[in-house]
């Protein structure tokens, strides 16, 4: 496949009369763990939305007991489209929903359980938030994914075999009445005391055997070929370590899943990932807009800033994670004001400061060029394809690329991609500029990955120089982009 790439590449070239391009162009073998295509479109996401949304937002708390009675369940206003529109215009790509939280209590009317909407008196019963926020999502082109809780602090079965099954039945029926799910979430959280059925007791389970994970994994792959499932373990992508949103460097995207599940924490590897590990389990970082997941009216005063949410933007997405940012409906079922006006601020700086790639078609070149062939050139990184890219012969652990960016040009963030299809291989690398006729380093760092955005003091210079200084193979690079951000947003 990656050879007919190479070729069609060449056509327009070869048309055009220019000399023949260099033959055996042949890719470079694909190093590591590797993407599926699932992860490779999941990649593509970088930002979206997180709901957390049930009875506890009725009842100031952040983990339900699982005794709530569901006729606390009335969100007079609940616009489902509100979340949708705010998503979109704030740059998200999609809106996970808390389907059930640890309290157990279901927004959708599940079969399985009475302790769901269908006994609120919201929409007299026949409410489904699922299904609403599933229909959102599509019309406002989002994709939508779902939080299943395997703790569930109302279910008298929990800890026994009956629940496991029960908490598969939930996820099929999930998984096949609300269309396409991109991601399903698998929280780790057990405290142990809850209502079960009015036992009101302490539960212990063991988190490594009791839900049967390779089957219920097995269950998604089949009712949902492409949805990414996240926990702690994997099996897709792993949470990243910690609450606050922030991803580290290195990020390997590389991570030995054999021996992880939810509910384990292995913290060193959840921020770093593996360095040449066993699979592709990329990392995506969580975090709410507020203190707390749930919406609370004292919180109110309490939304992130802008600077704040955009240093967890750089630090997350610019790392090379995904970001999942939380933001808690209120009890009429509607964003609040105060997080509708911050995301949408979010929104605009994010769109005005990668509106325009000042690198774009600019001329590069490389000290090094795979068989000197014209489908791996160094111009690959500035063709505005984050498809195509250049990559370096066999041998090759350090190379640099050089863009003319043709005068003289302000700018305050360099946007760099490896090509990982072919496996993830950068672990340090350099960015320097020629600012006045000298060279200033303005970066030293490790991976890129999927996505590396780097944020700097604002320089005006007429070349950019990536020089990468250690590899794990010989290396690619997708993209070299350049932006310049809003003057109130560095
Ligand atoms: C945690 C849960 O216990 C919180 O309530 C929340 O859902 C968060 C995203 O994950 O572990």
């Amino acid at each position: 496949m990656m050879r007919a790439c190479c070729f069609a590449a060449m056509l327009p070239l070869l048309f055009a009369g220019a000399a023949p391009a260099v033959e055996s162009a042949a890719p470079p073998q694909p190093f590591g763990a590797l993407p599926t295509d699932a992860h490779l479109a999941w990649h593509e996401l970088e930002y979206y939305g997180f709901i957390h949304f049930t009875l506890n937002t009725f009842t100031d708390r952040e983990w339900g007991n699982g005794d709530e009675s569901p006729q606390r369940f009335n969100p007079g206003h609940l616009d489902a489209e509100q979340w949708a529109r705010v998503a979109k215009e704030s740059g998200m790509k999609g809106l996970i929903l808390t389907a059930k939280h640890h309290d157990g209590f279901c927004l959708w009317p599940s079969r399985y359980t009475e302790h769901s909407v269908k006994n609120s008196p919201w929409k007299n019963g026949q409410g489904d938030v699922v299904k609403a926020c599933a229909d959102a999502c599509r019309k406002h082109g989002l994709k939508f994914g779902a939080y299943l809780s395997p703790w569930d602090r109302n279910h008298a079965q929990y800890a026994r075999p009956a629940y496991v099954q029960y908490y598969r039945n939930q996820l099929r029926e999930l998984l096949t009445n609300y269309g396409e799910i991109f991601e399903t979430w698998y929280d780790g959280a057990n405290g142990g005391t809850g209502y079960y059925g009015g036992a009101n007791e302490r539960r212990t389970i063991d988190n490594r055997t009791y839900y049967e994970w390779p089957q219920a994994w097995a269950l998604v792959r089949e009712l949902q070929p492409g949805c990414i499932r996240f926990s702690d373990g994997g099996p897709d992508i792993r949470w990243v370590g910690n609450e606050r949103g922030l991803g580290y460097d290195p990020n390997w995207a590389t991570f030995d899943r054999e021996g992880r599940w939810p509910g384990i924490s292995v913290k060193e590897s959840l921020w770093h990932g593996d360095r040449g590990g066993t699979h592709w389990v990329p990392a995506e970082c969580d975090v709410s807009i507020r203190p707390g997941w749930f919406w609370h009216e004292s919180q109110n005063d309490k939304v992130k800033t802008l600077d704040q949410l955009l240093e967890i933007y750089y630090a997350s997405v610019g790392q090379g994670c995904n970001l999942l940012l939380n933001i808690p409906p209120d009890r009429r079922g509607l964003f609040h004001e105060n997080d509708v006006a911050r995301l949408l601020e979010l929104g605009r700086v994010l769109q005005d400061t990668f509106r325009t790639d000042l690198a774009r078609g600019k001329p590069v070149t490389a000290s090094n060029v795979r068989s000197g062939a014209e489908c791996f050139d160094a111009r690959r990184v500035t063709d505005g394809d984050r498809r195509t890219y250049w990559a370096a012969d066999d041998d090759v652990r350090e190379a640099t690329l050089e863009v003319d960016l043709g005068g003289k040009v302000e700018f305050d963030r360099v946007r760099l991609q490896e090509h990982i299809p072919l496996g993830q291989r950068v672990e340090a690398f350099e960015v320097a500029a020629r600012v006045g006729g000298q060279w200033q380093t303005l970066a030293q760092a490790q991976t890129i990955g999927p996505r590396r955005i780097l944020r700097m003091d604002r320089v005006q210079a007429d070349r950019l120089r990536v020089k990468l200084t250690k590899c794990l193979a010989c290396p690619t690079l997708a993209t070299i982009e350049v932006y310049n951000s809003p003057s109130a947003a560095n």
